[in-house]
């Protein structure tokens, strides 16, 4: 995969609970108008989410799911925006890839939904497989490594073999370690503290910290949701600057700031790539618009000259009838004189003159200096 800027995929649940945001965009409306905000704020990716994953969550059904995302899904994507479905359920993915979605985020890795790997398949888009090992009502008790880096990485990696054996593309893979499922806050510092180990999977990786209970091991007790906002961001830098493909956030406007602020050396790179590409979109709109200007113009131009050479032609139409009738006109005039100065009697015999004589000037030559 080429070297690129670490995606910020923006968080969009409608649930009415969730780690953090819980209700607040339950409403389609407000929904699909936190998802606009977010993708101009710098998501590259919303991921839309209808059940709540948060520790001690009950499932709700696929249909409920569908009835939450579906409509938000196909307003974002017919609106220009990247969404990923954030789902367990297979008929909620491929629903949500029909209405546009480009990528599946399955914290489940597959394992949740027998017909999921299959189904993302079929699909074609990107596929974003998280460690997991059982559902958020009984994953607490699923914590447990004999050393949690290693034993997600392997995991991850059994999975990812599995998942190309459904027929997922390699080139089509994300793998994401699943912070806070099914690891307690320390199995979470240490993975973070080894992405190096995840990286050298050699699969794009996502990274999920946002909001997170564990991020408050660095925060006072009365901390807000604002600080841990703060420290989600910090992760997030640090997991772009191991390499990560992306990271998951709800503050998509500070983690923006922060990764291009913190200007890691893959990020200037990047930068300088987009401000290339943005300086040659730039060019490609003026030309565009000087293109279409000229057009314009040349459209000007020519109407106008066919008008002239309309013109031009029926003036010289015009001249031409005009000398016609006047030569004809002379040539009356002469039959007149010659007709004149014959004797009597010999009139309308004898035509000297060579001219023909028009039924005009037969019957009423006298009419004829009106025609001028
Ligand atoms: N975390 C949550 C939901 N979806 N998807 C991926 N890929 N990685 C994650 O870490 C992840 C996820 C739970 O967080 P939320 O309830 O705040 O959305």
């Amino acid at each position: 995969m080429a070297e690129r800027r670490t995606l910020i995929m923006g968080v969009l649940n409608v649930t009415p609970d969730s780690f953090s945001d819980g209700g607040e965009y339950l409403e389609t409306r407000d929904a699909i108008d936190r998802g606009m905000e977010l993708a101009a704020q710098g998501a590259d990716i919303i991921d839309v989410g209808g059940e709540s994953t948060r520790p001690g969550a009950e499932r709700v059904t696929p249909e409920e799911e569908q009835f939450r995302v579906m409509p938000v899904i196909s307003a974002l994507t017919a609106a220009g925006v990247a969404v990923s479905i954030d789902t367990m359920n297979a008929s909620t993915a491929i629903l949500a890839v029909e209405s546009g979605a480009q990528y599946i985020n399955d914290v489940s890795g597959g394992l949740a939904d027998f017909f999921m790997p299959r189904t993302a398949a079929s699909t074609g888009v990107t596929y974003i497989a998280s460690h997991w090992r059982g559902h958020s009502n009984d994953m607490d008790t699923k914590a447990i490594y004999k050393d949690a880096p290693t034993d997600i990485r392997r995991e991850l990696m059994n999975r990812a073999n599995a998942l190309l054996e459904a027929g997922i593309a390699r080139e089509k893979l994300v793998l994401d370690p699943g912070l806070g499922f099914a690891k307690t806050a320390e199995h979470n510092w240490q993975m973070l503290g080894r992405m190096e180990e995840l990286m050298a999977l050699g699969y794009p990786i996502l990274v999920g910290a946002s909001r997170k209970r564990f991020l408050t091991a660095l925060l006072s007790e009365d901390s807000t949701l604002d600080d841990r906002d703060n420290a989600s961001v910090a992760v997030s830098v640090l997991a772009a600057n191991a390499g990560a493909w992306g990271v998951r956030v709800h503050d998509v406007a500070r983690t923006f700031a922060a990764l291009r602020a913190s200007m890691p050396s893959r990020n200037i790179r990047a930068l300088a790539a987009d401000s290339e590409r943005e300086l040659r979109v730039a060019q490609v709109t003026r030309e565009l618009a000087e293109l279409e200007f000229d057009l314009d113009a040349e459209l000007a131009i020519a109407t106008e000259m066919r008008r002239e050479e309309e013109t031009r032609q029926k003036v010289i139409a015009a001249l031409i009838r005009q000398a016609e009738l006047q030569a004809q006109d002379a040539a009356e005039r002469a039959e007149a004189v010659r007709l004149a100065s014959l004797p009597q009697g010999t009139a309308g015999f004898g035509t000297h003159t060579g001219a023909i004589p028009s039924p005009a000037s037969q019957a009423a030559p006298e009419d004829s200096g009106s025609r001028a």
